[in-house]
């Protein structure tokens, strides 16, 4: 079952935080909530309860987002294809460690 995420309580906001101030993220006026979108449509994840993070994973300088999903256990990455500023996600790949898609514990 794929449940409609809402991770627009902070991501977004604190992607900007982050930007302006990466050395120490503030969390404070978050601001209203707002959808993070995988193209033009929101996030999904399997079964639902996102675990979300936000961090530059493939060193490029912009901030990527990983979601944590409750589903498998599994680590959904996005890569950043906009900037810091104006974040943009296409699409996402499962962390693997060896070849192999990495889990965590679950349920
Ligand atoms: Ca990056």
């Amino acid at each position: 079952m794929r449940t409609t995420l809402t991770l627009g309580l902070c991501i977004l906001t604190c992607l900007a935080v982050f930007a302006q101030n990466s050395s120490r993220p503030v969390w404070k006026n978050l601001g209203a909530p707002q959808l993070v979108m995988d193209g033009d449509q929101p996030i999904n994840v399997d079964i639902g309860h996102a675990a979300p993070a936000v961090v530059d994973f493939d060193g490029d300088g912009k901030k990527d987002l990983l979601v944590g999903q409750f589903g498998g256990g599994k680590l959904r990455i996005y890569l950043n294809k906009g900037s810091n500023a104006e974040p943009r996600f296409q699409g996402f790949t499962y962390l693997t460690i060896n070849g192999k898609e990495a889990t965590v514990p679950f349920g």
